[in-house]
């Protein structure tokens, strides 16, 4: 993909009704095209990084005043020439001057060209242009700190290291290519090995962030399930610290599922409330009970209520293993302690629970006791939702991959990396092993864009918005 001469235009705000709207255009005829329309200062004069009143007329008429803000190339976000019009953000003016512009020689912008520009023109590598889309769609402070650590580049300079080094090597192996009859080591092995497992170290963290990177970028899908009753709408209602879904003393009273957000901590949980499990007694409780379960193979975290004064340990036990699904952390909540305790309805009941929980070498996270309707140890247990989805604290200067196209990209570097190990462990000829690094550094080029396709790019840029 290559950049174009043309100047793009678009509006850099929402569309809709507001105070300022922001039109940009960006391009080698950016100044001229809005000189054009412009009465004012002349702005081919002006400096970089000043801002001027004026009026855009169409001819005679006047169609707003507005602010021009000068960007001159190559000291702009795509390092081309950049005038941002703000004008009165009603939609018929905002259309009037981008058809103005249009008409004297702009076209439209197409989604994340803006972006795309500043990539093209070194502005920004790849990540980082990726990272400008996750910073406009970050939606906690978790995520947004996430994003703005990868626009500023932590990620990429951490790849960039691991690449250089890695050149280093295939070019000595690529030297031995040249004098294979002399059969000469330039290449230390050793010294590649080290360099090797190093790398695949620190790839492999990268590839175990995900899933903490996924967590903050796209929040956690948290099932809570159970047996009808059990108190699992009046746990999401204490959760959410509102009456969000109907509570009742009638097993089978939720029947759809009910979703809500709840930030712990910086993190966004999407709490999905559910039908209780049992054998449904007609066919809209059969639905429900299949799309819980359906719920519970989708989510990363399952909250399993129960009811302590009711279950038995077999029924718990049974409970447990029909749920367990890899992949999916279940947390144990034995629920109705205040009953328990204070009726003394089972007295032994909750000693036997947490004699089970203790020998069933569950660890302490997974397991507690709370009374969802007194509010008891909701605090505890919210510490315990967002510990098994953060299992690693979070520093805040954490390289964290939040994208499945690095994932992937790493993942693939990794197995090259271990074929690279795998060939000096078997002394294979020095033609393979260069293939294979030459892999690994093609797939870590792929995150940071030096190694890139037009349909990668059409691939990431077509899903930003028109404007950025
Ligand atoms: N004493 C006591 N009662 C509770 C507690 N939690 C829930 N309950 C009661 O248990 C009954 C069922 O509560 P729900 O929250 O509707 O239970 P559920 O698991 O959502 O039930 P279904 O939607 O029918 O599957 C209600 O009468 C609640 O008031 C608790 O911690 N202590
Ligand atoms: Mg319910």
């Amino acid at each position: 993909m290559t950049n174009d001469q043309d100047t793009i235009v678009a509006l850099a705000t929402p569309n809709g009704i507001g105070a300022i709207a922001v039109i940009r255009l960006s391009g080698l005829d950016a100044i001229a095209i809005a000189n054009s329309v412009w009465r004012g200062k002349d702005l081919s004069k002006q400096a970089s990084h000043t801002i001027h009143f004026g009026h855009i007329v169409d001819g005679d008429l006047v169609l707003d005043e507005v602010l021009a803000s000068l960007f001159v190339a190559p000291r702009s976000y795509t390092r081309e020439n950049v005038v941002e019009i703000s004008c009165h953000a009603s939609g018929y003016i905002i259309e009037s001057i981008i058809k103005l512009f249009i008409k004297k020689g702009a076209r439209s912008a197409k989604p994340g060209e803006f972006t795309l520009r500043a990539f093209l023109n070194g502005q920004l590598d790849l990540s980082q242009a990726e990272a400008v889309a996750d910073l406009i769609a970050s939606n906690s402070k978790a995520s947004q700190q996430v994003a703005l650590q990868q626009l500023r580049g932590g990620f990429s300079t951490q790849l960039q290291t691991l690449r250089e080094q890695l050149v280093n090597f295939a070019s000595l192996i690529e030297l031995e290519l040249d004098f294979a009859e002399e059969d000469v080591e330039f290449a230390n092995r050793d010294q590649l090995k080290n360099l090797i497992h190093e790398i695949t170290k620190i790839v492999g963290r990268l590839i175990q962030s995900f899933e903490l990177g996924n967590a903050i970028k796209n929040g956690v899908n948290t099932v809570i399930a159970g047996r009808p009753n059990a108190g699992k709408s009046t746990l999401l209602n204490a959760l959410l610290n509102e009456e969000r879904a109907i509570v009742s003393h009638i097993p089978g009273t939720t029947r759809d599922t009910i979703e809500e957000v709840l930030n712990i901590q910086g993190i966004n949980f999407r709490l999905i409330d559910t039908a209780g499990i049992r054998e449904a007694t007609d066919a809209i409780e059969q639905i429900g009970v299949q799309r819980t379960m359906e719920k519970i193979s989708q989510s990363a975290l399952l909250v399993y209520v129960f009811d302590a004064a009711e279950i038995t340990l077999e029924e718990l036990k049974s409970d447990i293993e029909s749920l367990e699904k890899p992949g999916v952390t279940m947390l144990l909540v034995a629920n109705k302690i205040d009953i328990t305790e204070l009726a003394s309805i089972a007295p032994d009941k909750l000693e036997a629970i947490r004699d089970f929980f203790q020998t069933s070498g569950l660890p302490d996270f997974r397991t507690i006791f709370i009374s969802a309707k007194q509010k008891q140890h909701i605090d505890e247990l919210k510490q315990k939702i967002y510990s098994s989805a953060i299992k690693d604290q979070l520093s805040g200067d954490e390289t964290l991959v939040t994208n499945i196209r690095h994932l992937e990209a790493l993942q693939k570097t990794e197995e090259a990396l271990i074929r690279v190990l795998g060939g000096i462990d078997g002394s294979i000829t020095s033609d393979f092993l260069s293939m294979d690094i030459k892999q690994a550094l093609h797939y870590l080029g792929e995150i940071t864009g030096v190694v890139t396709t037009d349909d990668l790019l059409e691939n990431i840029f077509s899903k930003f918005c028109i404007g950025k």
